[in-house]
């Protein structure tokens, strides 16, 4: 609880801050927060309510993203963004950083880049479709058959995500090297199939998860986030 009050105070004590982060605790939005904080980058929070059950939430959140969807980021030029991958490429070039994002001449970069954009163009919508598969199907005799079919779709994406995490060794996504995709690991574990599941299945996933949340630099917000 420490920690969340540390964050959340971080987070609030610097008026107008240059980033405003539409979120809610848990979803994708900590990916960024995580960056953000990462960076030392002062940002404020905005609760975009629960989008999957609230009306006025989604139609809130239309206003400023389309897709109705969450992280959406308020860049210091007042600019809206949405899209985490297209954000995490975007701070490390404001950072000036290649401590989350290798750089073009890094060993990591074409890796780094295959799996951030597997993770965000077939995880992901894997991971949307199988929660509110409903949503998607005019057919609701149909909704249950698609939602299993795509949740072993998605246990096999992670499946692939494993076997190459594996191939490098560990102990992070890329073998040596932390990277933003660690950050992806460390939120995206929490969600369907669960925590049990990775730690059971693929316990190469499991462990980078468990190391993300424990780095200093990342504590609090992944204490906020998950508590
Ligand atoms: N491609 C987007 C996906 C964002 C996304 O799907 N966010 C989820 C929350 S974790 C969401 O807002 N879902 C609501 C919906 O799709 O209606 C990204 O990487 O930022």
């Amino acid at each position: 609880m420490a920690d969340r009050a540390a964050a959340d105070r971080a987070a609030s004590e610097t008026r107008p801050a240059p980033f405003r982060l539409w979120q809610n605790p848990g979803w994708g939005s900590a990916i960024v927060e995580a960056q953000l904080a990462f960076y030392g980058m002062p940002y404020a929070l905005v609760e975009a309510g629960d989008i999957y059950t609230s009306e006025p939430a989604r139609a809130a959140l239309g206003e400023i993203n389309p897709m109705r969807q969450i992280p959406v980021l308020q860049l210091p030029s007042g600019e809206m963004m949405t899209e985490s991958a297209a954000m995490t490429l975007h701070l490390a070039d404001l950072a000036g950083s290649d401590a989350l994002v290798p750089g073009p001449g890094a060993a990591e970069r074409a890796a780094f880049l295959r799996w951030l954009v597997f993770l965000v163009a077939n995880v992901y919508p894997a991971v949307n479709y199988s929660d509110r598969a409903e949503d998607y199907l005019s057919d609701p005799a149909v909704v249950e058959t698609f939602r299993r079919e795509v949740a072993e779709q998605k246990a096999r994406l992670w499946s692939q995500v494993s076997e190459a995490v594996r191939a490098r060794g560990g102990p992070w996504m890329l073998g040596r090297r932390f990277t933003a995709l660690d950050i992806y690991m460390g939120v995206m574990a929490h969600w369907q199939p669960g925590r049990a599941w990775f730690a059971a299945e693929l316990p190469e996933l499991f462990a980078v998860a468990e190391a993300v949340a424990e780095r200093p630099e990342l504590k609090a917000v992944f204490a906020r986030n998950f508590p």
